[in-house]
């Protein structure tokens, strides 16, 4: 996954999808003959995955062996099951979706335990997905899955996550050719590899990268004696915060590589979105209502060839939809053979008829507060000062406020679906503590206004429920 920020000009930043259980133990690709020389420093799985800090955009990445928080990779130096041991701290398991971080660079005079920076899973090892093994043969494998007629089964399978080492799976596929990888971390690289075996006859990989769970992968053909491609979807963006808005406009890279035997010297593609999604801008080459097309140029064996889009999705009806990419890529050096993939990308509900609001105040202006607003699904929404529009959900969500822990305290206040309430003449600091976990959060009601003190080092755990609308 390409990590950019991504600047919304929606009024939120829907942070990400995911929720839903985390695996307790265990977990894909526990390599025995891979140990760190009798050091245990092996993470455990319920770690893995992409994390979103409370108070700050940085965004955390956890492995089987690494813990990096933006670029900066931590130095590991024993786990468990409960926690992990780093340069600068220790993170610790609070709940299935949270951690908390305990900086060892904050400890004050007083040496009490310091109040802990929390965590928010962006995306956990819960997630499957699926691909299918064709052998196109002398036809076309479009029109023999159209046909019914593709998918082997049987064949074997190795998928690798590029990004944590030693996480690898084997599996086969099954009678339709369809091959399922299970506890998967949205927006690793993945390598699927099919060795060589009866009906196989040069082993062939790709690399794909898993937008959201369930989600289809595409096609690998046998046919593999030429050149012979494999399609890739890849975004900046979090998974589940594509809004189907009709405004926000998504980056997407659209990958060819080729997988095949020769390298392919010249070579075209056509990319048509399908179910309503739009490209509004394609990289050197004019977009129409009906799709792009261009010369995508020489294609070496193993290499990969990346076209920009920008998408935009109209309203949807459905709390989500899976849009789709139809593309196509052909030679005219190559009779008889195009290489047809649908790549698709889920986009969820949002309208702005459908909001409720959250409006936050300070008493200053130089220290910016923060915090995430999850919604019933665990789909965490980024929320600071000012007004943060949120799409409805039905049913009970979590605010969690809190700042950088450098910054001196400061007092804030929330006004929930009314104005935020003025912070002049405040001075309850000890109001609504010890709210410093989600059991001993505070209720908000919609049209109250609450005041709180963000201390040093603090954070503040609210609950509210959303009604049918
Ligand atoms: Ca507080
Ligand atoms: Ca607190």
């Amino acid at each position: 996954m390409k990590i950019i920020n991504k600047s919304a000009t929606i009024t939120i930043l829907l942070l990400v999808l995911l929720l839903a259980s985390c695996p307790e133990t265990g977990g894909p690709g526990t390599d025995p003959g891979d140990d760190n020389g009798g050091t245990e420093t092996t993470i455990d799985s319920f770690f893995w995955g992409r994390w979103i800090a409370v108070d700050s955009d940085t965004e955390w990445y956890i492995s089987r062996d690494k813990v990096l928080a933006g670029t900066f990779e931590h130095t590991v130096y024993q786990a468990d099951a409960e926690s992990i041991d780093i340069s600068f701290g220790t993170i610790e398991r609070d709940s299935d979706n949270m951690l908390r971080y305990l900086d060892d660079t904050y400890f004050d005079d007083s040496e009490e335990d310091p109040i802990p920076a929390f965590l928010y899973r962006l995306s956990g090892a819960d997630n499957t997905f699926t691909a299918s093994v064709v052998d196109s043969g002398d036809t076309n494998p479009s029109i023999s899955r159209a046909l019914g007629l593709v998918g082997i089964g049987g064949i074997n399978v190795i998928i690798k996550n590029i990004d944590n080492d030693g996480d690898s799976q084997e599996t086969s596929t099954d009678d339709e050719g369809v091959l399922t990888a299970t506890e998967t971390i949205l927006g690793d690289n993945y390598k699927i590899t099919i060795p060589v075996q009866t009906g196989v006859a040069d082993e062939l990989s790709a690399e794909v990268t898993p937008l959201y769970n369930g989600q289809d992968l595409g096609l690998f053909d046998l046919l593999n004696s030429g050149a012979n491609f494999k399609m890739n979807l890849e975004a900046n963006t979090w998974t589940g915060s594509f809004l189907a808005d009709n405004v926000t406009e998504y980056d997407l890279w659209v990958e060819v590589e080729n997988i095949g035997k020769s390298d392919m010297d010249e070579a075209n593609y056509r990319i048509t979105p399908l179910n309503g999604l739009v490209i509004t801008e394609c990289e050197g080459v004019a977009v129409d209502s009906e799709s792009v097309a261009g010369i995508l140029g020489s294609v070496l064996i193993g290499g990969r060839e990346s076209l920009r889009l920008k998408v935009l999705c109209p309203g949807i009806d459905t709390e989500s939809q899976d849009m789709e990419l139809k593309v196509e890529v052909w030679s005219p050096m190559v009779e008889d053979r195009i290489w047809i993939e649908t790549l698709s990308l889920r986009f969820f509900s949002y309208s702005e008829d459908n909001t409720i609001t959250l409006n936050i105040s300070t008493d200053s202006n130089s220290h910016d507060i923060k915090g995430l607003a999850i919604n019933p699904d665990g789909i965490p929404y980024r929320v600071g000062l000012g007004e943060n529009d949120l799409s409805w959900e039905t049913g009970s969500w979590i605010l969690i406020m809190s700042k950088d822990n450098n910054n001196p305290g400061l007092s804030y206040g929330v006004g929930f679906d009314t104005a935020a309430p003025d912070m002049a003449g405040f001075t309850g600091i000890n109001d609504g503590e010890p709210d410093n976990t989600l059991e001993d959060s505070s209720i908000l009601n919609s049209g109250e206004t609450v005041r709180r003190y963000m201390d040093i080092r603090d954070v503040d755990f609210f609950t509210f429920t959303l009604g049918e609308l």
